[in-house]
């Protein structure tokens, strides 16, 4: 099995965690290099990791991929029992890949893109005021929670969580413990344990090596979910001034 991945992408480490949970082995392949770039977009059409290669079956769209292995690779099992609670463990994934992804990375953009500006004025502040909103539905979908989302073993949304929750503080935003107490203690279960460990290992030792030379770095990929938060929020004319200085690459060839 092969995974085109990247270690910076909360939906590869994603795939890449459910795949290590099962105990399949895959190699992984990064899409997001120069050198991979024509690979990348032969196999996905918008040139997005993951994509997973499975012999003959090519899969994209993280969620997707997720469905396939539990398909195709039913045990052990990433999804809970019943299907109420399955509804429930596939809302806190789009939750976190539909509204908290478009927050951090645009967010963070000025600490990892080469960029000569700075962030437009109040725009953590709203990241902070809509992360909070996020989190107290993530509260909600908590509410029977065992040491993980939905039991005492790791599955899909905690898969989902994970990559985003770990950047939260690193990035500058709270988790105020006070108020999101699940969330919080979802949070400090995962830090100790070694599945979640090991991939925030990976996803630093990535970081110290990505540079120019390897990896577009000035130029950002805007999906949709990413610009619908910037003009929601009122950022329309930072965002048109982005595509006028020709910095926005399009899912689409
Ligand atoms: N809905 C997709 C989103 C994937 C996505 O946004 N991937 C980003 C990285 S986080 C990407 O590959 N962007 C293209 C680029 O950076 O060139 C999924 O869940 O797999």
């Amino acid at each position: 099995m092969e995974l085109i991945t990247n270690w910076f992408s909360p939906f590869a480490r994603k795939v890449a965690l459910a795949l290590e949970h099962k105990g399949i082995a895959y190699e992984a392949i990064d899409g997001l290099t120069h050198a991979n770039h024509a690979l990348l977009w032969r196999l996905n059409s918008r040139g997005e990791v993951p994509t997973l290669i499975d012999g003959k079956v090519v899969v994209s769209n993280s969620a997707h991929i997720l469905a396939y292995l539990e398909d195709a690779y039913p045990e052990p099992s990433i999804l809970p029992r019943d299907a109420a609670t399955r509804a429930q463990a596939r809302a806190l994934e789009r939750l976190f890949d539909t509204r908290v992804d478009p927050i951090l990375v645009n967010c963070s953009l000025w600490s990892w893109a080469k960029r000569s500006d700075s962030a437009p004025p109040g725009l953590k502040e709203a990241g902070q005021r809509d992360l909070d909103a996020a989190f107290a539905e993530t509260e909600a979908l908590l509410a029977n929670m065992g040491a993980f989302s939905f039991g005492d073993t790791p599955g899909l949304a905690d898969f989902a969580l994970w990559p985003h929750l770990a950047a939260i503080e690193p990035l500058g935003f709270q988790l105020d413990a006070s108020r999101f107490e699940r969330t919080a203690m979802l949070l400090t279960q995962m830090k100790a344990t070694e599945l979640f460990r090991d991939d925030a290992r990976r996803t630093r030792n990535f970081l110290k090596t990505m540079s120019a030379d390897t990896h577009e770095t000035t130029k950002i990929a805007w999906r949709g979910d990413r610009i619908e938060w910037m003009l929601a929020r009122g950022y329309h004319e930072w965002f048109l001034d982005e595509i006028l200085s020709g910095r926005v690459i399009w899912p689409m060839s």
